[in-house]
């Protein structure tokens, strides 16, 4: 049962979203097998109760300095509230296209679409053909105790010098990060200064696999680290 005094509490554009937003779900071999609300897609009583996994993706998009740009998430954000996290994170919605699996376009039509509505970046800044489907990773996280991820993630890298115009509703703040400097925030997050907090996705593909592929972004040789067929179960 839906908490009805805690849900009452909610931002009203997240509660909009959590009902209007439908996620695909998918088995552990990516495969679709229905679909569900974003509320009942992230409520762990669900999930456990259900083995409810559905699709998601995260998009790294670096400057062409190769600068990785990072959020903040609002405040308002149900799950993982201010948390530090990659340039933006979302799901697939279940509609035509954004189902599309052919070299993953439906989740790079959904990619585009939120980098709009998240961060205020034209679509014409990051065309779909510019992003660099390069692994699926599954994970599960607890944020606190009600709320939490079960996804199928794709992991989308695109460089590309775009304008950015944060929505607050979405994002608490902006900042760009090089190789050094990420290092930096991540021993910070470790040591527990300045309360800064990374996100569990974020931290698991940081631990497993950015910084073997920031060099062969740099070097243009990225499409080369590509690895479609092994989902990374973390
Ligand atoms: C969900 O992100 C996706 C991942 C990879 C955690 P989110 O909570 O930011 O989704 P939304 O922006 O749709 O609320
Ligand atoms: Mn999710």
């Amino acid at each position: 049962m839906a908490d009805v005094v805690a849900d009452a509490n909610m931002d009203a554009v997240q509660r909009r979203l959590m009902f209007e937003d439908e996620c695909i779900l998918v088995d552990e071999n990516d495969k679709v097998v229905g679909h569900e609300s974003k509320y009942n897609c992230h409520l762990m009583e669900k999930i456990e109760s259900l083995n409810l996994l559905h699709r998601a993706f995260s998009v790294f998009l670096f400057n062409s300095k190769y600068e990785l740009l990072l959020q903040q998430r609002s405040a308002t954000k149900v799950t993982f509230p201010l948390v530090w996290t990659n340039t933006c994170c979302s799901h697939p919605l279940y509609r035509e296209s954004e189902l599309i699996e052919e070299n993953a376009l439906g989740v790079r039509n959904a990619a585009q679409r939120k980098l709009l509505d998240e961060l205020g970046i034209p679509a014409a800044d990051v065309p779909v053909d510019q992003f660099t489907p390069l692994g699926r990773m599954l994970y599960k996280a607890p944020s606190d105790g009600k709320w939490g991820e079960h996804e199928l993630d794709y992991l989308l890298f695109i460089v590309r010098d775009v304008k950015v115009n944060p929505n607050p509703d979405e994002v608490a703040d902006i900042k760009y990060v090089n190789q050094e400097q990420l290092k930096e925030l991540l021993r910070k997050a470790d040591a527990g200064e300045e309360g800064l907090k990374l996100s569990p996705w974020f931290r698991l593909v940081v631990d497993n696999f950015l910084f073997k592929w920031w060099d062969p972004v740099e070097k243009g040789t990225i499409q080369e680290a590509a690895d479609m067929k092994t989902i990374h179960k973390l």
